[in-house]
Formats: C-alpha cells, sequence, structure tokens
C-alpha cells in the first residue's frame, strides 16, 4: 500500500520554511519534501522524507508516484525574478515544465486515487505589467483581472501555470469520454513580496525589504538597489502561510476562483527604511539604484485588491506593517541573531 503524504516542493526554498514548520505545528506528520539541495536540519526533522533531486527528473516524480499516495501538493519550487532574468530558458524550464510534471502527477494520483488531489501554486504580483510609473499611480490597487502584462519571465512563467493549473482542474483532456473535471483541485495566490523573520530570500527582486532589516539586525551595512519611492505590495512569512493553508481548507464550493490576491501592507522602500531605523537606529543603509532592477519594480503594482480572497476564504491579514515589525520582525529577528 501506498503511503499517504502531503508533498512539498522547494521544502528548503523560504516559503518551503515556513509551510514545514506551520504544518508541522499542527501536527501534520506526513510531510514529504522535494528540493535540488540537502535539506536543513529544521526541515528534516519535521519531515518524513525528503528527497534530493529536480522536479524536472521524470524517474524520481516515477518513483513518488509509486511510492506514495498524495493528498496535495504545495508547489513551492522555482527560479525567482532576478534569478530568472539571468537565465530566462532555464527558468522557463523549472518553472513551466517543472509546473506541468508536477500537475500531470496531481492528475495520475488523483485518477488512480479516484478523489481531488489539492495543488497549492504560488504566483505573484509578477504576473503584472504597469507600463509606466504615471499608470503605475493612477492604476492603485490591482484587481485579479487587471494589468496581466508580465514584463518578466518569471511574471511570464506565473501567468502560464495559473492558465496550466486551470486548465487540469477544469478542462484536462476535454475530448477525452473519462471526466477530470475537479480532480485537481489547483489553487493559487499571486503573493507580493515577502518578509520572513528566519530566512533570507534568494534571486527575487522584491528581495530589497527583506536584505534591508537582515543587514541591520546583523550591524551590517546594506545597499538598497530600489529608489526611496519604490512601492510594491509586501507581507510577512507567517501572514503568507496562514494565507496558504486559509486558502486550502476553504471549501471548493465556497471558491469563486482559482487565482487570488493578497495584501498585507504597501510601503515605499524610504518608509521601509525609516521603520527598520526606528528599531536599528544605527542601521547602515544606502540607496544605491540598479536601474534594471528598479524597472522591474516599476512595473508591479503599488497595490492590490484582495476583497475576493476576503470574501470567498476569510482572509485578513494579521500584519500590518506597524505590526510587522512589533509583533513578528523584531522579536523573531532579534532570537535569531542574538543566538548566534
Ligand atoms: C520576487 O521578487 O521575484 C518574488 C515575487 C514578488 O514574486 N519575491
Amino acid at each position: 500500500m501506498r503511503k499517504s503524504i502531503i508533498l512539498i516542493t522547494g521544502v528548503n526554498g523560504e516559503i518551503g520554511h515556513g509551510l514545514v514548520r506551520s504544518l508541522h505545528e499542527e501536527g501534520v506528520t506526513n510531510l514529504v519534501g522535494i528540493d535540488l539541495v540537502t535539506v536543513d536540519n529544521f526541515v528534516q526533522e519535521r519531515t518524513q522524507d525528503c528527497l534530493v533531486g529536480s522536479i524536472l527528473d521524470q524517474n524520481l516524480l516515477e518513483r513518488i508516484n509509486a511510492q506514495y499516495e498524495i493528498e496535495a501538493i504545495y508547489h513551492m519550487a522555482a527560479l525567482l525574478s532576478t534569478r530568472a532574468e539571468f537565465s530566462p530558458v532555464i527558468a522557463h524550464e523549472v518553472n513551466v515544465d517543472g509546473t506541468l510534471k508536477l500537475l500531470d502527477l496531481a492528475m495520475e494520483q488523483a485518477q488512480s486515487r479516484g478523489k481531488p488531489v489539492k495543488f497549492f501554486f504560488p504566483s505573484s504580483i509578477a504576473v503584472y505589467g504597469l507600463p509606466s510609473l504615471k499608470e503605475k499611480s493612477l492604476a492603485g490597487a490591482l484587481g485579479e483581472d487587471d494589468y496581466r502584462y508580465p514584463q518578466t519571465m518569471y511574471g511570464c512563467n506565473k501567468l502560464y501555470c495559473e492558465s496550466l493549473g486551470n486548465y487540469y482542474g477544469h478542462y484536462f483532456k476535454r475530448l477525452s469520454a473519462n471526466d477530470s473535471k475537479g480532480l485537481v483541485d489547483f489553487r493559487a495566490i499571486r503573493f507580493p513580496g515577502i518578509i520572513s523573520a528566519h530566512t533570507l530570500p534568494a534571486g527575487g527582486t522584491s528581495d530589497y525589504a527583506p536584505e534591508m532589516i537582515h543587514a541591520a539586525a546583523k550591524g551590517e551595512h546594506y545597499d538598497c538597489f530600489v529608489r526611496k519611492d519604490a512601492t510594491i505590495p509586501f507581507m510577512t512569512m507567517s501572514d503568507a502561510i496562514l494565507a496558504i493553508e486559509l486558502l486550502m481548507a476553504a471549501p471548493q464550493s465556497k471558491l469563486t476562483k482559482t487565482v487570488y490576491n493578497v495584501k498585507a501592507f504597501n510601503p515605499s522602500a524610504g518608509e521601509f527604511f525609516s521603520k527598520v531605523k526606528e528599531y536599528y537606529p544605527q542601521a547602515d543603509i544606502d540607496f544605491v539604484t540598479n536601474d534594471n532592477r528598479q524597472s522591474i519594480i516599476d512595473s508591479w503594482p503599488e497595490d492590490v485588491n484582495d476583497e475576493k480572497a476576503r470574501h470567498d476564504w476569510n482572509w485578513a491579514a494579521i500584519h500590518d506593517l506597524n505590526k510587522a515589525f512589533s509583533d513578528y520582525l523584531i522579536p523573531e529577528i532579534r532570537s535569531r541573531y542574538e543566538h548566534k
């Protein structure tokens, strides 16, 4: 008999760590992870098994399919926006071909189990593309159907994978005699920049905020690569995990969309810097704009409308900017670096 598991790809990544932490705290004991690297002890101790390999390795996925019965997949493995701009073809292979392979695994599992497999997909505000700062300012908070003109390979990947997930969930092999509708229960959130107290991001363009506060906490100099007026939405990692869990726990009948916006706070980089200085007056931070990375931030929305998530699955961020610092970032970051 195959063991029933929950599969997390990119398990050693930022959101992977947050998911493992939260699901383990809730008593989930059948977590299996995949990552390109050997996972750290934190993940190892909280998972039933961790497989080192690529989501593109069909033999690995076949092994997983044979060995396990998958209840749900949290597909976190991806190349983020900055890294994807340096390696766009590899990004497409990982972000799109990898997602297609995982969707196909979910479908095969659901068909053999005879019941749906839940599939969480982390999309991104990178699917949006504003053509100018003026239009970004006029557009304000974007709804899910606004300005879906991505200007990065990562954003293109995420937007197409949203459509792939919708296809697998509602239209898979629609000329076949077998009805697969609903077997892959695809659910996605377009995440803003995410700030974790426990981990640092790798290869994102929104990384300036987490990099700034972690550098301040470590007493290190930091050159912020965006202008002080650069503005995009952010949320804490704990709120990102809360959003995932609320969406995945929602009855399918309550969901009017497969892809949702969520929001928490949207400070400018200068406002974020001021907040950091409140807690770290000695923070040694300069603003040295990288025009290319800035152009990506300028194409992303200054805010998003998350009323659909609020209505369908009772989403509400716990941390606004002030609470993000006072209740999450500062206490957790201090304990992280003071123990070092
Ligand atoms: C990135 O910066 O690429 C990601 C994102 C906003 O999706 N953190």
